[in-house]
């Protein structure tokens, strides 16, 4: 399975446009940009498999750097500082990595966490 299975290709390549700048990235927006936001449950889980490199269950701060990439190859690694927000956006329980109950996906909604209001909050706090 690929991102581009799931996203369009045309999508998530404004979206990863728009986040060239070091420190520029804000995963809410880049979420909407590239339409995962209007995703299914589904689909937002299997967008969350493919990020989880390793099979672990869990997105770590390794894989996050990766990010861009893994939606365009050759797109700029994530900043020490764009992970470290990321992550302290999502990790509710702060065990340093995102699991995809509860932190990648809200229950009982289904819909990504990313796209609620949390998301915004910490951002504004770690920009
Ligand atoms: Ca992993
Ligand atoms: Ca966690």
């Amino acid at each position: 399975m690929s991102l581009t299975s799931i996203l369009s290709a045309e999508a998530i390549e404004n979206a990863v446009k728009e986040f060239q700048a070091p420190d520029s990235f804000s995963f809410k927006k880049f979420s909407q940009l590239c339409g995962l936001t209007s995703k299914s449950p589904k689909e937002v889980k299997d967008v969350f498999q493919i990020l989880d490199d390793d099979n672990s269950g869990f997105i770590e701060e390794s894989e996050l750097k990766f990010f861009l990439q893994r939606f365009v190859p050759g797109a700029r690694t994530l900043t020490d500082a764009e992970c470290k927000g990321f992550l302290s956006a999502a990790d509710d329980d702060n065990d340093g990595k995102i699991g995809v109950e509860g932190e990648w996906l809200s229950e009982p909604t289904g819909k990504a966490v990313f796209s609620g209001r949390n998301f915004d909050e910490q951002e504004t706090k770690t920009l």
